[in-house]
C-alpha cells in the first residue's frame, strides 16, 4: 500500500521528503500498485513495441552528442542571479540601457512546438542542464516553458509539465526561466475562471518561472490584466505581449498600423509591464516594419522591447538585424539546430551578424554549438513529428497563418476529408479571416480562422454565399464560441452579419468571459481526485492541472496507474522500444538502475495478445500485449 512505497522510498529515508514529494513522486499514489515497477516499464515498452512501432524494425541512432562541459569559460553572472541581485527595477533599467542585444533562447520551447509538435522531454533537457547552466549564463532567458508545452507533456508524453519545471529550476539555477501564457486561456484554449489563472500563474512563479510573457488571442488588453496584475504581484518580470499581424508598411492595411501598435504598448506599459513584447507569431513582421515598429516604440515607451518572431518566411533574421538596428532590446531565437522555417531565426547567425558592431551580444558560441550539436542529434529521434515543410514560404505574409498553424493545416484538412484541397483551404483562410472581421491570429483565434476556412471548403461555402447558406448549418464551436464573446472582444466587434447566421438568436457578451465564469472549487477536485483515484493527499498543483485539463489530466493518472513513470526512458525507447537484443537501461530512482533487453516478440495468439519477452537486470521476463493493430 501507500504507506510501504513510502516507508520504502530512499528520499522519504534520508529525510529529504518535503511538500513536493508527492508531486515528484507520483508513482506513491498508486496504493493499489501490485504489479513491480520492473513489469509495468516492460508492459509499457512492450506496448510501444506491438502497437506503436508495429513490432516493425526501429530505426537506429547513433549516440547523441555530449557537450563538452571540459572549456574554461569567463565568470559572469547569470541572468537569473543578477535579477535577484540587483532587483527587478534596476535590473530592468540596465537591459534598457545596455548596447548589447540580449537574447532569449526558445530551444526548449517554440522551437520544438513550431518544428515537432512539442514533442520534446523533459529527460532530453535534463541531458544537457549542466552545460545550458554553464554555457548560456549570458542569455537573457531561457524560454522553457507554457504555450502548448503544459498540454502536450500530460496528454502525449505522460509526464508532468510541473516536474519538467521543477527538475530544470533544479539543475539550472542562473538563467531566468520564461513562460508563454495566453493570458485568461493559461495555458490552454479557453477562457478560465479568474481563480484559476491567479492560482497557477502563482504557482508557476513559486516553481521557478522568472519571466512572463502575457498576450491575449485578439489583442485584448481587458482580458490580459487580471493575469498581468497577479504576475507583477508575485515579483517576477511581466511582458505585456502584442501580437502581430497584418503589415504596419503598407497604407491599405489600417486596421493594425503603426499608431495602433503604440497605443497597446501603452495601454501595456500603464498597467505595469515590465517589457513590452511584440510576438511576431507567424512572422509576418518584415524587416523594414520591424525596424519602424521598434523605432517608434522606443521613442513612446520607456519599458525595454522583447522581439520575438518566426523565420517561416525566411525573413527572420533580416528582421532581427533591422530591430536591432532600431534598438530592440531582446530577441527571440533558437539554436541553429532547431532554428529556420516555422520556428525562431538562428542563434549563431544573429550572434555572428552582430560580431563587432555596436550592438555585439558578446556572446561565445563555443558552448552555443555543443549545445546545438546534442540537439541536432535528438532531432533525428523526433523525426516522426517534423513537418513535411522543407522551404522557407514567403507566402505566409499573403495567409497570415501562425506557424505552428501552417504546419498542422494541411493534415487537420486532409483527415477532415479535403485531401489535395490544401491551396482552396489556404485561400479560404484568407476569406475566414476577413469575415470574422480580420482578427489577430494566434492560439486560441487562429483556431476559429482554420475551423472556418475548413468548414468552408467542406460546405462550398463562400464570401457571398456564407450568410444565406449558413442558416442551415451549425457553426464549428470554435466559430460559435468567438462569436458569443467567450474568447473575448476582437478589435472592432465581431461583424453582425456573421455573429447573426452563426448564433441564431443566441446572445453573445461583450464583458470579459473570466467575469461570468463561476470560480473553479479547488476542495472539491481534490475530493474528486483523492476518491476517483484512492489518493491520500492531492496536490494543489495537481488540483491546478485537472482544473485547467481534467479529462487529459485524469487519463495521464490513469496511465501512470497503468505502467507507473516512464519519463526516465530514453526518447529512443519511449518512441519506438527497444530491436530484439538491443538493451537499455532506466534510473527508476536515484542510484538504482534496471537494464531491460528485448530477446523476442511472440506471434499474435488467437486471444490477440502478444507474448514479449525480456531479461531484467539478467532474469527472464515475459509480459502479454494486446496487438490492436
Ligand atoms: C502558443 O500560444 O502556444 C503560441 O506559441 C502562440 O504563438
Ligand atoms: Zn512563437
Amino acid at each position: 500500500g501507500f504507506l510501504v512505497n513510502v516507508l520504502n522510498n530512499p528520499q522519504f529515508e534520508k529525510g529529504l521528503c518535503s511538500t513536493k514529494f508527492i508531486d515528484e513522486n507520483p508513482e506513491l499514489f498508486d496504493i493499489q500498485e501490485s504489479k513491480d515497477r520492473g513489469t509495468k516499464l516492460l508492459q509499457y515498452i512492450g506496448n510501444v513495441i506491438v502497437n506503436e512501432n508495429k513490432c516493425a524494425e526501429k530505426p537506429r541512432f547513433d549516440a547523441l552528442h555530449e557537450p563538452d562541459l571540459s572549456r574554461e569559460v569567463p565568470i559572469i553572472e547569470g541572468s537569473k542571479a543578477k535579477f535577484e541581485r540587483l532587483g527587478k527595477k534596476a535590473y530592468i533599467e540596465g537591459i534598457a540601457n545596455d548596447k548589447k542585444v540580449l537574447l532569449t533562447d526558445t530551444t526548449m520551447r517554440d522551437a520544438h512546438q513550431s518544428l515537432l509538435a512539442t514533442r520534446f522531454r523533459t529527460n532530453d533537457f535534463l541531458n544537457v542542464a549542466e552545460a545550458t547552466d554553464k554555457y548560456q549564463k549570458d542569455l537573457f532567458s531561457l524560454e522553457m516553458w507554457g504555450g502548448a508545452t503544459y498540454d502536450v507533456a500530460y496528454r502525449f508524453l505522460k509526464e508532468s509539465p510541473w516536474k519538467r519545471l521543477q527538475k530544470l529550476r533544479e539543475a539550472i539555477p542562473d538563467i531566468n526561466f520564461q513562460m508563454l501564457l495566453r493570458a485568461s486561456n493559461a495555458v490552454g484554449y479557453k477562457n478560465y475562471p479568474d481563480n484559476v489563472i491567479e492560482e497557477f500563474i502563482k504557482a508557476s512563479a513559486r516553481e521557478g518561472i522568472d519571466v512572463f510573457r502575457i498576450f491575449d488571442s485578439l489583442n485584448w488588453v481587458e482580458n490580459m490584466k487580471p493575469s498581468i496584475t497577479t504576475a507583477l504581484e508575485t515579483g517576477k518580470i511581466v511582458e505585456g505581449t502584442m501580437c502581430y499581424t497584418g503589415d504596419i508598411l503598407d497604407k491599405s492595411k489600417s486596421k493594425y498600423n503603426l499608431e495602433y501598435y503604440i497605443k497597446m504598448a501603452k495601454e501595456l506599459e500603464a498597467l505595469g509591464s515590465d517589457i513590452i513584447a511584440i510576438k511576431d507569431m507567424s512572422g509576418l513582421l518584415k524587416p523594414y516594419a520591424a525596424y519602424t515598429l521598434v523605432k517608434e516604440l522606443k521613442k513612446e515607451v520607456k519599458a525595454p522591447i522583447h522581439l520575438h518572431t518566426h523565420d517561416t518566411s525566411g525573413n527572420g533574421v533580416a528582421l532581427c538585424l533591422m530591430a536591432a538596428e532600431a534598438g530592440v532590446d531582446i530577441i527571440d531565437c533558437a539554436l541553429e539546430s532547431m532554428a529556420g522555417l516555422t520556428s525562431q531565426p538562428s542563434l549563431n547567425a544573429i550572434v555572428e551578424a552582430l560580431k563587432h558592431t555596436e550592438r555585439d551580444t558578446g556572446i561565445d558560441l563555443y558552448g552555443y554549438d555543443q549545445l546545438g550539436r546534442y540537439y541536432k542529434d535528438l532531432r533525428k529521434v523526433y523525426k516522426r513529428f517534423e513537418s513535411d515543410l522543407t522551404n522557407s514560404c514567403a507566402e505566409i505574409y499573403n495567409f497570415e497563418i501562425p506557424g505552428g498553424q501552417y504546419t498542422n493545416l494541411k493534415p487537420q484538412a486532409d483527415s477532415l476529408g479535403l485531401v489535395g484541397r490544401f491551396d482552396e483551404v489556404k485561400e479560404n483562410y484568407k476569406v475566414a479571416n476577413e469575415i470574422v472581421g480580420d482578427i489577430i491570429k494566434v492560439t486560441p483565434s487562429s483556431k476559429v480562422v482554420g475551423d472556418l476556412a475548413i468548414f468552408m471548403s467542406k460546405n462550398n461555402l463562400t464570401k457571398e454565399n456564407i450568410y444565406e447558406e449558413g442558416k442551415h448549418l451549425a457553426f464549428p464551436d470554435s466559430v460559435v464560441d468567438y462569436c458569443k464573446g467567450m474568447i473575448g472582444q476582437p478589435e472592432g466587434g465581431v461583424p453582425k452579419e456573421l455573429s447573426e447566421v452563426v448564433l441564431k438568436g443566441e446572445e453573445a457578451i461583450t464583458v470579459r468571459p473570466g467575469s461570468l465564469l463561476p470560480p473553479e472549487d479547488f476542495d472539491a477536485i481534490k475530493q474528486h481526485l483523492k476518491e476517483k483515484f484512492e489518493l491520500k493527499e492531492v496536490t494543489d498543483l495537481q488540483a491546478i492541472s485537472y482544473a485547467l485539463y481534467p479529462k487529459v489530466y485524469e487519463e495521464y493518472l490513469e496511465h501512470i496507474h497503468e505502467y507507473n513513470e516512464i519519463s526516465k526512458l530514453e526518447s529512443d525507447v519511449f518512441f519506438y522500444g527497444l530491436n530484439k537484443n538491443e538493451e537499455c537501461e532506466v534510473e527508476i530512482e536515484e542510484g538504482k538502475n534496471l537494464t531491460i533487453r528485448l530477446t523476442d516478440i511472440g506471434d499474435v495468439k488467437d486471444d490477440g495478445f502478444r507474448t514479449v519477452d525480456f531479461e531484467l537486470n539478467g532474469m527472464m521476463r515475459s509480459v502479454e500485449i494486446k496487438d490492436n493493430n
